[in-house]
């Protein structure tokens, strides 16, 4: 149970902190390798090390974790992910979660 007071600084804490949501690339058969490495140099801002490690990991594990945004970055990565792989003819996808 709990008090007004738990209540209000609960709600006080959910304004300051506004939820994190992970970015998730999904694995397919289609997609180049290329193309994922630059979605994530020039979507997610990784370098190309990075990149490239994410890229493999995703296709050995069939996901992998691109980043932690809030909610409304979260969903524009994703709609940008979908809207290059559309332009470039590849089926490549993200989804987010909460974190
Ligand atoms: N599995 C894809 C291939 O073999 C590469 C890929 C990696 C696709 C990561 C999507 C995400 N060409």
């Amino acid at each position: 149970m709990s008090t007004k007071k738990e209540l209000e600084l609960e709600g006080e804490l959910l304004l300051k902190e506004p939820g994190q949501y992970k970015v998730i690339l999904l694995n397919d058969d289609y997609t180049s390798m290329d193309f994922v490495v630059e979605v994530l140099m020039s979507i997610f801002h990784k370098n190309y090390q990075e990149a490239e490690q994410i890229m493999l990991d995703i296709h050995r594990q069939d996901r992998g974790l691109c980043g932690v945004y809030t909610y409304e970055v979260a969903e524009t990565k994703v709609m940008q992910v979908s809207r290059l792989a559309r332009e470039h003819g590849y089926p490549l996808k993200a989804t987010m979660e909460e974190a």
